[in-house]
């Protein structure tokens, strides 16, 4: 709901299991219902009849609605095999299969390229025996690990099948179309699940097949969906020269962390010669012993000094706080004037505990709701200091005063020449976004989804540790060293920030 305003992208992960499944001489439809309704499904599988339905399940806030199209779909199809794949529903398999109660007859957990391929082959031969498929869990079974893809060059996702690509944008790049250059995290905040999942493995595309893949893309706006932009120079920079021997022109939006953009100054510039256009900075905590908490291993110091860094580039700057249930109005009076003081854009979400992060196993504090849907970082699930009508008082207030700051009269007059061209060429995501702010930022409205009936319920976490295993919460396997394509002198720097030995 409330990540729509700004923006719409591409579902990246679901045209790469498309395309795999095509490439395996599957016939295959893709509907995305980020911009179709579910009468547009329901109309497509009646017509269709398809044998094999997936759905995507990265986002927890959205489980109970695919449980319900799950339902529904199996009420309209008895005999077609219904599975589920994607991010969020990897750490939580088990729960889906519950909820479902026979609707669903398969969980893909982890990586989906390989996971579709090898249960469509087993499909063909024996539905009732899906034992050989890794990642599959089902009702009565857990199946062998998950595995990766041979690599990353093999991937090309099936951009032709979404219908509705002029919907994709975020903020000025409109529209705008997603690539992977990489895949995994080598850090270990507490709070994500993006290491978790892929067992704090680092895989990379090789820079010419980046470049053919980005120059068959049409859209202008380039989406880099890596959860830490350019890690390593090296190859942030072959990426860099070889687009522009190419000479593709786009505009680029990135996100990554403060230490990666210090370290590696020469390749921002390069991007921002290319095309960079807004560089999203996971700051978390403007005070230390909150980055502490959120184990992001990284000094106050040297966020600021990132900051400042950016801003010298001449690129959209847009950072990320971390608002704790904890907070009072003193707390969110100073982030408020922070927030103010500074240029960038900023953007608060709540600290949230999602199965399958250390912090769901470590967070003492009992979870205040069990609905799914407010699982989306924009509601407090655990319990706030202040009365929860005060808290999203607070919270709204701050991004009130935020959209004030970026969206209000002298930031309009700034993108007026931006919003004009893009109506000029029929885009009007851009311009729907800059109305849309005060129907969507009420606390009322906050309050209201907590009032809402809650139909399926998410499972309390165990009780909680001081520290969690780490090999407990991987998806993938850890392959240790091996297991990451990162330069000897890459791996120590992360080691060093990992440790808190980095000056
Ligand atoms: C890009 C991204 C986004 C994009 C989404 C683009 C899109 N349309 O999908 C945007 C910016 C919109 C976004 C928004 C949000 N995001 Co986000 N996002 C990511 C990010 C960085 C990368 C995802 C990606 O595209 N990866 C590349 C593709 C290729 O991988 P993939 O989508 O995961 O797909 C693979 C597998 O998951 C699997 N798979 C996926 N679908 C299916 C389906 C089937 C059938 C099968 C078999 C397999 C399968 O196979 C795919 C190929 O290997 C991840 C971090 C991460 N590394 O996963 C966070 C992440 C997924 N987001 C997260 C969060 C918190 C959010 C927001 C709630 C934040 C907010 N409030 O604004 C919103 C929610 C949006 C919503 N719709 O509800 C959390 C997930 C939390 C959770 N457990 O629900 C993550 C893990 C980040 C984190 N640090 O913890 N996000
Ligand atoms: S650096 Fe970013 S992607 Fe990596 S673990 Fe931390 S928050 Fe997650």
């Amino acid at each position: 709901m409330y990540s729509k305003i700004y923006l719409r992208l591409e579902p990246l992960g679901l045209e790469l299991v498309a395309a795999a499944a095509r490439e395996a001489g599957h016939s295959v439809r893709l509907i995305d219902l980020q911009c179709e309704s579910h009468r547009n499904f329901f109309r497509l599988i009646r017509h269709w009849r398809p044998d094999v339905i997936a759905f995507s399940g990265n986002y927890l806030a959205n489980v109970p609605e695919i449980i319900d199209l799950a339902r529904a779909t199996r009420a309209l199809l008895p005999t077609a095999f219904i599975s589920v794949g994607g991010h969020s529903v990897s750490f939580i398999p088990e729960e889906i299969l519950r909820h479902t109660a026979g609707a669903v007859d398969c969980v893909l957990i982890g990586e989906g390229e390989t996971a579709i391929t090898s249960l469509l082959d087993a499909l063909a031969k024996d539905r009732a025996n899906l034992r050989e498929v890794p990642g599959c869990v089902t009702l009565d079974h857990r199946g062998t690990p998950p595995t990766f893809v041979k690599s990353l060059d093999d991937l090309l996702p099936a951009r032709d099948i979404v219908r509705h690509r002029r919907k994709y944008f975020i903020g000025q790049l409109d529209p705008a179309a997603s690539i992977e250059f990489s895949r995994g995290c080598p850090w270990d905040c507490v709070f994500c699940s993006a290491w978790t999942f892929y067992g704090r493995n680092y895989r990379v595309k090789t820079p010419e097949r980046a470049v053919e893949e980005l120059a068959q893309v049409r859209e202008p706006g380039i989406f880099i969906v890596d959860d830490v932009a350019f890690i390593q120079a090296e190859h942030g920079m072959q990426l860099g020269e070889a687009i522009a021997r190419r000479g593709i022109r786009k505009r680029y939006y990135l996100e990554t962390r403060g230490d990666v953009l210090l370290r590696n100054k020469k390749v921002f510039e390069l991007w921002k010669r290319l095309g960079l256009n807004t560089m999203f900075l996971g700051l978390e905590a403007i005070d230390e012993e909150g980055l502490k908490r959120y184990r992001k291993r990284i000094t106050l110091s040297k966020n600021f000094e990132a900051l400042k860094y950016a801003r010298s580039l001449d690129v959209n700057v847009a950072v990320n706080i971390i608002a704790d249930p904890s907070w009072d109005r003193e707390r969110f009076k100073v982030v408020r004037d922070w927030c103010l003081e500074v240029p960038e854009v900023v953007n608060i979400s709540i600290n949230t505990p999602y199965p399958g992060t250390e912090t769901w196993h470590t967070e003492s504090r009992r979870l205040t709701t069990r609905d799914y849907r407010l699982f989306d970082i924009q509601h407090a699930v655990l319990p706030t200091k202040l009365p929860l009508p005060e808290f999203y008082k607070e919270l709204v207030e701050c991004q009130r005063v935020l959209a004030r700051k970026n969206l209000g009269w002298a930031a309009l007059r700034q993108c007026a020449g931006v919003a004009i061209r893009k109506l000029l060429c029929g885009q009007t995501n851009f311009i729907r976004m800059l109305w849309k702010f005060n129907n969507v930022y009420r606390p009322e409205l906050q309050l209201a989804d907590h009032r809402r009936r809650v139909k399926y319920e998410i499972s309390l976490p165990p009780p909680s540790v001081a520290t969690a295993q780490h090999r407990r919460l991987y998806i993938h396997e850890n392959r240790g060293r091996n297991g990451r394509q990162i330069d000897h002198r890459t791996e120590e720097f992360v080691n060093a920030t990992r440790m808190g030995t980095a000056s």
